[in-house]
């Protein structure tokens, strides 16, 4: 089936009137690294445990990004195991376009893969398989090249070495560079630029929850002697209350224009006190100028004035109906894909998923879902489960999870928080497709008491007339980090549990106020 359905909204695509809405990539998209090429910018973000990994978008005002595609999505580039736990996998890329290539490095952690190189003439793929750089023993490394030739590797610590970038081997012994404030915790993600006659080292400090910062320092060469700015951390939202929280690790860029922009990692904490953020870290954008030759980051705010030429809006979420040959890149499984876990052509017009794992508990469980990137969200999926048990899903991990799921006659909510495993309702259903349904409801802004949570899931069936059977409603805090821990946010898609379940369409719409919030979104 197709389904043909347009969504305008006024003010939506995060565009109204020179002003633009942060976060510019919502949802799980943490670590951004950005660079300029002529008018064309490109960023790349971590993507943990989820295949295809890091996402690569494209702009042309750096406020509307669209995904072009994922630099890992094949197993000859990175092989994510079974073993490999949720929240280790692949962690903050660099980007960087040197002598006509985009080169990218990231660290995989947790499977003894260490920091790998991938290059790539055309940013949307194929990226190359990887180079590995033994030689680095830390997370966050950064590519930096100065006026002859040589590649600067710059890692969490901060360390630095220089690397040939060609075959991994690394060039004279590892230093350490700088570490951040006195005892602040956490000297990592670190940038190194050139900029009129200093090279800058950009870092994040403090850890990347609450206490999170960004500082920077100078130096006549790209390895040092480092001087502080003695305005560091030049940005944090610590200790404030502000609504965008656990600002840090960031990159700069220079625009065509010559102005400066800061892409950065936040959260957007709901609920009573401590806040649970249930969306992951996202991307979010700030102006930056100079003075004295130190820069001064503008402020992070959800409303922000636009660059002057920031014009062209990307379009909202539109129903997903399985009819194009091809996943959209958005779409991502846990660990892996498998050929045989899943077809576009079995039956013309659905996504069939075949069973690996027993249920979302398992590592390898067979999974296709997107990141949810509103704060409220309306979720829907045709599902014929007549040759299986599968459904709809809300993934923070494998011990944090929610799903309704149709099999054996019955459609039932399943809550897994920790430890505690529940089958919280069931309804049975005749047998043939039944639309499942997922309403992510976040409070009002004045509605808080100091235990509120940060949204409410509320699980149903949908009839043909959109009438709903709600089968129940939970709290959304079980499925944030503050609870689950990690790196990542929710995913929201479609399993298979048993057998083979089909999925005639799958329909991501945005609601409430945070609807103009851009969705990264180009079409099915
Ligand atoms: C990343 C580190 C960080 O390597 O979190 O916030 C880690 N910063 O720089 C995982 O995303």
């Amino acid at each position: 089936m197709t389904l043909t359905q347009s969504r305008t909204r006024p003010g939506a695509n995060g565009w109204t009137d020179g002003v633009f809405t942060n976060p510019v990539l919502a949802g799980l998209h943490p670590d951004p690294s950005v660079c300029r090429v002529g008018d064309d910018y490109y960023l790349a973000c971590s993507s943990f445990e989820y295949f295809p990994g890091v996402p690569l978008f494209h702009s042309r005002d750096l406020v509307h990004w669209e995904q072009i595609g994922n630099v890992l999505d094949r197993p000859s580039q990175l092989v994510l195991p079974p073993t490999m736990p949720s929240s280790a996998g692949v962690y903050a890329p660099t980007l960087r376009h040197h002598d006509g290539r985009f080169w990218l490095i990231v660290t995989s952690v947790g499977d003894g893969g260490g920091n790998l190189i991938y290059t790539a003439t055309d940013p949307a793929g194929p990226w190359s398989d990887p180079v590995r750089v033994p030689g680095v023993n830390g997370i966050d490394p950064d590519l930096a090249w100065d006026e002859d030739g040589n590649c600067w590797c710059t890692y969490a610590g901060i360390e630095q070495v220089r690397i040939d970038p060609h075959t991994g081997r690394t060039i004279g012994r590892p230093r350490r560079l700088w570490s951040g404030a006195p005892g602040a915790q956490a000297p990592e993600a670190p940038h190194l630029y050139r900029v009129g006659g200093y090279w800058y080292l950009l870092i994040a400090e403090g850890g990347t929850e609450r206490g999170h910062a960004v500082s920077i320092a100078r130096a006549p060469a790209p390895d040092g002697p480092f001087e502080p700015c003695p305005a560091n951390p030049i940005l944090t939202h610590r200790g404030t209350n502000r609504p965008i929280q656990n600002t840090g690790h960031a990159d700069l860029v220079e625009a065509a224009d010559g102005s400066w922009w800061m892409v950065l990692l936040g959260v957007r904490p709901g609920g009573g006190t401590p806040g649970w953020h249930v969306l992951g870290r996202e991307t979010f954008l700030a102006p930056v100028t100079w003075t004295d030759g130190w820069p001064v980051v503008g402020e992070v705010a959800p409303v922000m004035t636009a660059p002057p030429w920031a014009a062209h809006p990307v379009p909202l979420p539109v129903p997903d109906d399985f009819d194009n040959d091809g996943l959209h890149p958005r779409w991502i499984s846990v660990r892996s894909r498998p050929a045989e876990s899943w077809s576009l052509t079995e039956h013309p017009g659905w996504l069939t998923l075949r069973a690996r794992g027993a249920s979302m508990d398992d590592p390898a469980v067979t999974f296709v879902g997107r990141r949810q990137q509103h704060l409220s969200c309306r979720v829907r999926t045709l599902v014929d489960a007549t040759a299986g048990r599968g459904g709809l899903a809300v993934r923070l991990d494998e011990r944090h999870h929610y799903e309704i799921e149709a099999g054996d006659g019955e459609v039932r909510v399943v809550a897994r928080i920790g430890t505690v495993l529940s089958t919280v309702a069931t309804r049975s259903v005749t047998a043939g497709p039944v639309r499942l349904r997922l309403d992510v409801i976040a409070p009002s802004p004045g509605d808080w008491h100091p235990s509120k949570e940060p949204d409410l899931l509320q699980f149903g069936i949908e009839e043909a007339d959109g009438a709903v059977d709600v089968l129940t409603t939970l709290d959304g805090r079980y499925l944030s980090t503050e609870v689950a821990g990690g790196f990542t946010g929710r995913v929201i898609g479609m399993y298979a549990a048993a057998g083979s379940v089909r999925f005639d369409w799958f329909d991501y719409e945005p609601r409430g106020d945070d609807a103009r919030t851009p969705g990264s979104e180009s079409g099915p």
